[in-house]
C-alpha cells in the first residue's frame, strides 16, 4: 500500500488578529476601534462595550502584545519553528481612522508594508484578514455599524486601497473573520464585533441581523471582484466559525433538527461561495415577513464576487437535541447539550479531534472548494517553571489529535485542503473574555490579566514540537 502525504505546498503557519496583538491602538494616526471600548474580563465575568475610552477602566487591546512595536522579533520566532504563513487582519482604523475619509492613512498602510516585508524576507506567507472584529467605531456612533449601507462603500474603499497597496505582497485573503458569529447575536459581544450593532436593543434582532449580513456579503462579493481586477492571482476566502452540530441522538427529530441548525452556520458559507440566497432563507423571510432590503444588481454582485476558497475556524462541536436542551452562549442554539462522549476544556469548549474531520468532509462534499483551517487551538492556563519551562503537554496533545485527524481528512478522504494556521501562536487578548492568561501560544508572553508583565517572549515546549511537524510536513506528531 502506497503511503499518501500531505502536498508539498501545504501551508503550514499560525494565525492572530491585529486588535488582539498589536496594542498601538491610537499611534500613527490610527483611530479607535469597537474591540477598543471593549473592558478586560475574568473568568465567567464578560467582557464590556464602553461604547467610549472611559478613563480608569482597563482595555487590554490598547495595549495588547506590543507586536506593533516587537513585530520583528516574533515573525523571527515564528521563522524559527518553520512557518510558511502567518495569519493576522490589517486593522481598518490604522488605515481608515474613521472609517469614512476619502483618503487612507500613509502612516498605517506603511506599517503593514513593513511588515509584510518583514514576512518576505522569511519566505512566510502574508495571509490576511480585512475585517477581524475591529471596524472603526466611528462607523459605529455615526452610521449604526452595518445596518447602514453607507458602510459598504467604506469598506469597499478600505479594501481597495489594501488590494492596491500590497497586490505584490499578499496573495492569501479573507473578507470577513467568522461572519455567522453575529447568529449568536444573544451575546452581545458577537453581534457587537461582527457588526457594530447591539442586536438585543432591537425590536427584530433577526431581521436587523439579515439586513446587516447582506450588507456584508454585498461588501465581501465586491471586494473579492475588485481584487481580482487588481491582481488576478488573489486568493480571495471567506470564514467561518466551524463548530458541526451532532444530534444528540438517532431520533428522527433530533437528526432533523442537527441539520436544520446546520443551516445558520451554512447559510453564509452557501451565500458567498455559491453566489446566491439558499431556498431555506428565502422561505424563512417569507415566512416571518421579513422585509431585508437589497438594491438592484445586489444579486449580480453576489453571483459574481464568489470566494476562491473556504477558510474555517474549528475549535468543537455541540450536540443538539429537539426538546429539552438547555441553550448555550457559544453556540447559539436552544438545544444544546453537553455531549457525554467528548471532555471540555477550562472554558467548557469541546474537545473532539474527530469533529475536525468530520467538518472538512462535510465542508468539502458539500462545495467542492479548497478549504483552509485558519484557526484551531487549545485555550489553557500555562505554568513557568522555577528554570522557565512552560511544558504545555496537553496543547500539545490537543494539536497532535487534531492534526492527524486532519492528514486523515487529506490522504484518506481527498479533501482538498491548503493549510493549516493554529489559533494564537504566541499568546494574545483573548477575544471572549479579554483575558491575556487564557493562552494559546507556541510562544509565551510574560503578561498577565492586571495588566503587570514586561512582555518577553520565551519558547514553550510546543513550540520545538511544532516545529518538528512543519518540516516533517506532519508525518512526526
Ligand atoms: C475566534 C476568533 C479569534 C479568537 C478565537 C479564540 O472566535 O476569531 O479572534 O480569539 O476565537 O477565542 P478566545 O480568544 O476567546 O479563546
Amino acid at each position: 500500500m502506497k503511503k499518501l502525504t500531505l502536498p508539498k505546498d501545504f501551508l503550514w503557519g499560525g494565525a492572530v488578529a491585529a486588535h488582539q496583538v498589536e496594542g498601538g491602538w491610537n499611534k500613527e494616526g490610527k483611530g479607535p476601534s469597537i474591540c477598543d471600548v471593549l473592558t478586560g474580563g475574568a473568568h465567567g465575568v464578560p467582557r464590556e462595550i464602553t461604547q467610549e475610552v472611559i478613563p480608569g477602566k482597563y482595555y487590554p487591546n490598547h495595549e495588547a502584545i506590543d507586536f506593533h512595536g516587537r513585530y520583528k522579533e516574533d515573525i523571527k520566532l515564528f521563522a524559527e519553528m518553520g512557518f510558511k504563513c502567518f495569519r493576522t487582519s490589517i486593522a481598518w482604523t490604522r488605515i481608515f481612522p474613521k472609517g469614512d475619509e476619502q483618503q487612507p492613512n500613509e502612516e498605517g498602510l506603511k506599517f503593514y508594508d513593513d511588515m509584510f516585508d518583514e514576512l518576505l524576507k522569511h519566505n512566510i506567507e502574508p495571509v490576511i484578514t480585512l475585517s477581524h472584529f475591529e471596524m472603526p467605531h466611528h462607523l459605529v456612533t455615526e452610521y449604526g455599524g452595518w445596518t447602514n449601507r453607507k458602510v459598504v462603500d467604506f469598506f469597499v474603499r478600505f479594501a481597495e486601497a489594501v488590494f492596491e497597496r500590497y497586490r505584490s505582497k499578499v496573495k492569501y485573503w479573507m473578507t470577513f473573520n467568522e461572519i455567522n458569529n453575529q447568529r449568536n447575536w444573544r451575546a452581545p459581544l458577537f453581534g457587537y464585533c461582527c457588526s457594530g450593532v447591539v442586536y438585543t436593543e432591537h425590536d427584530n434582532p433577526e431581521e436587523v441581523m439579515y439586513q446587516v449580513l447582506h450588507h456584508q456579503f454585498v461588501a465581501s462579493a465586491m471586494a473579492v471582484k475588485i481584487g481580482h481586477r487588481i491582481n488576478p492571482e488573489m486568493q480571495i476566502g471567506c470564514m467561518l466559525a466551524m463548530v458541526p452540530l451532532y444530534p444528540f441522538s438517532c431520533k428522527p427529530e433530533d437528526v432533523m433538527y442537527a441539520q436544520e441548525s446546520m443551516r445558520e452556520r451554512y447559510v453564509f458559507t452557501d451565500v458567498q461561495l455559491r453566489g446566491y440566497y439558499p431556498s431555506y432563507v428565502l422561505n424563512e423571510w417569507e415566512r416571518r415577513e421579513f422585509n431585508i432590503k437589497m438594491e438592484a444588481g445586489d444579486e449580480q454582485i453576489l453571483r459574481e464576487g464568489v470566494c476562491d476558497y473556504l477558510g474555517f475556524s474549528y475549535y468543537m462541536t455541540n450536540a443538539v437535541k429537539a426538546e429539552g436542551g438547555s441553550g448555550d452562549a457559544l453556540s447559539g442554539f436552544q438545544g444544546s447539550v453537553p455531549n457525554p462522549h467528548v471532555k471540555a476544556s477550562d472554558w467548557g469548549w469541546q474537545i473532539d479531534p474527530v469533529g475536525l474531520r468530520y467538518a472538512l468532509c462535510e465542508l468539502y462534499e458539500r462545495y467542492q472548494k479548497p478549504l483552509f483551517i485558519v484557526e484551531n487551538g487549545f485555550g489553557a492556563y500555562d505554568k513557568v517553571e522555577e528554570d522557565g519551562a512552560i511544558n504545555d503537554d496537553y496543547r500539545i496533545d490537543y494539536l497532535k489529535a487534531h492534526v492527524a485527524e486532519m492528514i486523515k481528512a487529506v490522504t484518506y478522504d481527498g479533501v482538498d485542503l491548503m493549510g493549516y494556521t493554529p489559533w494564537g501562536c504566541i499568546d494574545c487578548v483573548s477575544f471572549t473574555t479579554g483575558q491575556y492568561s487564557k493562552r494559546y501560544g507556541f510562544i509565551y508572553v510574560n503578561k498577565h490579566d492586571d495588566g503587570t508583565g514586561d512582555m518577553s517572549r520565551s519558547r514553550k515546549k510546543s513550540f520545538n514540537w511544532y516545529k518538528e511537524v512543519i518540516a516533517s510536513n506532519g508525518e512526526n506528531l
